[in-house]
């Protein structure tokens, strides 16, 4: 293009805006990416990637040479319903429908290598997922799924030792042989101790099995990939595009020097790596996000010298965004699934899972869950966009994008490495207070308005419609769980159960030896997820994390505005008259990891004046009180995303009451259903923050929730 042409273009366009500044219709985005309303081949002077194709490296334009025109994307998706019996249930009928794979969601409690009938998971059984305690469980959950033609995806980090060592006992129960096996097991860690937080064990041993679990599936499932590299949870707990593509690509980098320490090949492996990035509203910079997550890893594999080309080829699932979607007027959140299915077709995904619209506030019901499938069921056989590779190649815009936000993710992977590597930048803390400022930053600009919510900060309606939701009545599912778990330990030999117990124990704690060929022997001999979890956790230890909260984002963002200016003289005169800010402990009860909401909470109430106390993860009701007690806090805010707030909200009120302290405020924020709100007011909690709250509001009707108090 010439400067003639672009200059009659401005003049053209500065006449439309009638005297407005072209420079305002720039979008500043959260990745530092200046958006222009136009993109010229200009644009692409001196992109480097422009001109290659699918299949051949670098990949930019898929992973395969003719994408979905041979293969469409695998219509994958997650899903787990409280007992084995009824997810089991739930993925024959999806498959009878058109699902293609099989993805598991784990109930919290097996996440963090606890049995069902463990006294810490009492209210997290069932919840968010499966329970699954021993292969038994594994048993009932894929019969009659062959586990031989079907591949299965599982959600699994802290517990993936006795998880993966019971599918792969179950496999074999079914007469499938391990190498027989296809599927994938999540097994990234790293990004655990950044955001998920469903660790069990200290970061060097936690890196060390995801080390062994690569080895064994290379030497031992060649069809199964040893680890999903995920980014989804980065950009779910407010990471920016630029920081999940870089953290995510950095992670990889990482195991796979970790493989390469425990003497493995590149080429043994690495074609087994997989990926898991997050959609979201975004359109055209998801795209090319995945676009430039595939130019970027066969970059950084270059290092490593693979001779197979499939060794640096990335290959992703992707998951539409789960905060994107609204409680509020929820069926526009199958549109908003709808746009980000397409934007993870039009990036190359190699398999997708689309949100139930009803996700942002309970498990799918089979409704919302058919609905979902559909999505994807309709963009495969009605829109014709598998019949192209690539199709968006070639725009100035979005090849603009893919080089923009592979140089800025490069810039970051380069800051990681220059703290000697992601195993060290997680423990620095760099990525995850970079995410938490991110999130913080993005809480603002919704509460100001700034970034546009259909239904919840513009055009929200008056009143919203009930909506049904899936109920999960989580004491019988614990009860049915420790049944089959005292029969399975009634039935097994105790001594061979010992033994295999032992020998993973010495086989963790001497650093030689595979840790998950041991676990195979011990899940085979019937010992539980959690027992195999414990004989890990005796050489290894646990991990506890320190919660810090991050500064001065809320209150930068609302400086000068009077609302802010409001509540800090009311919460000025309260300090006055009382001697100090109302206390606030920001508590996390049960086994839930997911702390977005609870840090952007603190950190904003901490901006606006209060004297917070962020409580660490995992806590019990009993303990969440003794801290409250110990602290002297005026009010606890008792953050539930996976539904335990049934039973844990009127638990943390007892508790509280038995120590003589009912005069402490409890309210309740995160994923609650309305239909719940009242149950949990008549059990002694004062308020209830439900998805779409806005922080200001809550911090409001905190200090008149406090302020009350003093006039009763
Ligand atoms: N032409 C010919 N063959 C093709 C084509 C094509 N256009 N596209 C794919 N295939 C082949 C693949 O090579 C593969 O076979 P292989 O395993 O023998 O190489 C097979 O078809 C399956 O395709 P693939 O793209 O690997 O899709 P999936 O099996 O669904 O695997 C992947 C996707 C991302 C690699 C995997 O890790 C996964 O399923 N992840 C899901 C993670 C998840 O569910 N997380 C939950 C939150």
């Amino acid at each position: 293009m010439t400067d003639k042409t672009i200059e009659e273009w401005q003049a053209l366009a500065g006449k439309e805006l009638k005297g407005k500044d072209l420079g305002d219709l720039t979008w500043h985005t959260p990745e530092g990416i200046d958006v222009k309303p136009i993109y010229t081949a200009d644009d692409l002077d001196g992109v480097g990637h422009l001109g290659s194709l699918p299949g051949i490296s670098p990949f930019t334009r898929g992973p395969r040479a003719t994408m979905y025109a041979g293969r469409p994307w695998t219509i994958r998706q997650y899903a787990g319903f409280s007992t084995a019996e009824d997810s089991n249930a739930f993925y024959r009928k999806a498959l009878a429908a058109g699902q293609q794979g099989v993805s598991v969601a784990f109930d919290l409690a097996t996440h963090r290598g606890y049995d069902s009938d463990h006294p810490r998971v009492e209210g997290d059984v069932g919840k968010a997922g499966v329970a699954i305690d021993s292969v038994e469980d594994m048993k009932i959950l894929f019969d009659g799924i062959p586990l031989g033609d079907i591949s299965v995806s599982m959600t699994m980090n802290g517990a993936v030792i006795p998880i993966l060592a019971s599918f792969i006992v179950a496999g074999e129960e079914q007469g499938i042989s391990r190498d027989q096996l296809s599927g994938t097991i999540q097994n990234d860690i790293l990004k655990e101790f950044m955001v998920r937080n469903t660790y069990i064990y200290p970061p060097e041993p936690s890196m060390r099995i995801v080390a062994d679990i690569i080895e064994y599936t290379a030497k031992e499932m060649p069809k199964f990939n040893s680890i999903s590299i995920s980014g989804y949870h980065m950009q779910e707990a407010g990471a920016t595009l630029v920081q999940e593509l870089a953290f995510t690509l950095a992670d990889g980098r990482e195991y796979v020097r970790a493989a390469i320490a425990k003497g493995l090949d590149v080429d043994a492996f690495a074609g087994r790596l997989s990926f898991f990035f997050a959609i979201g509203m975004n359109f055209f910079m998801e795209a090319a996000k995945l676009r430039a997550a595939r130019l970027l890893w066969s970059k950084i594999m270059a290092e490593f010298h693979p001779q197979k080309p499939s060794s640096s080829m990335l290959r992703t699932h992707c998951q539409t965004s789960g905060v994107s979607l609204a409680e509020q007027d929820p069926y526009n959140n199958v549109v908003r699934t709808a746009f980000e299915a397409m934007s993870a077709a039009l990036g190359g995904t190699q398999s997708l899972h689309t949100n139930s619209f009803d996700e942002a506030i309970a498990l799918p019901t089979e409704f919302s869950a058919r609905i979902a499938r559909n999505t994807q069921l309709i963009l495969q056989h009605e829109t014709g966009v598998t019949k192209v590779v690539d199709p968006l190649a070639g725009s100035y815009y979005v090849e603009s994008l893919t080089s923009e936000l592979a140089e800025k993710a490069w810039a970051l992977i380069e800051e990681v490495e220059s703290l000697g590597g992601m195993t060290k930048a997680v423990a620095d803390g760099l990525p995850k207070r970079l995410i938490e400022e991110a999130a913080t930053r993005k809480q603002a600009a919704i509460d100001r308005g700034e970034e546009v919510i259909v239904g919840v900060n513009r055009f929200r309606r008056d009143e919203e419609d009930p909506l049904d939701i899936l109920q999960i009545d989580n004491s019988a599912v614990r009860a049915s769980q420790i049944k089959r778990l005292e029969q399975t330990r009634r039935q097994r030999d105790p001594k061979a159960v010992e033994v295999a117990l032992k020998a993973l124990t010495g086989i963790a704690a001497d650093g030689k030896g595979n840790i998950l060929e041991a676990a195979v022997e011990a899940a085979r001999a019937r010992a539980t997820v959690g027992e195999i979890s414990d004989a890990m956790r005796e050489a290894f230890g646990s991990y506890a994390a320190t919660p810090e909260v991050v500064h001065d984002i809320y209150g930068k963002a609302y400086e000068g505005d009077p609302e802010l200016g409001i509540l800090t003289d009311r919460l000025a005169t309260y300090s006055k008259a009382n001697g100090s800010a109302p206390r606030v402990l920001v508590a996390k009860l049960g086994q839930d990891g997911h702390d977005r909401g609870a840090k952007v909470i603190a950190s904003a109430f901490g901006d606006i004046g209060f004297d917070v106390v962020a409580g660490p993860l995992f806590q019990t009701p009993q303990e969440a009180a003794d801290l409250a007690v110990a602290e002297k806090v005026t009010v606890v805010g008792m953050s539930s995303l996976a539904a335990g707030h049934r039973t844990l909200a009127p638990q943390l009120v007892e508790a509280l009451k038995a120590k003589g302290a009912e005069d402490i405020i409890v309210v309740v924020g995160g994923v609650v259903p309305r239909q719940d709100y009242d149950f949990l007011l008549e059990s002694g909690v004062s308020a209830v923050f439900g998805p779409g709250t806005n922080v200001m509001d809550a911090a409001r009707s905190v200090l008149d929730l406090v302020e009350g108090r003093l006039r009763n």
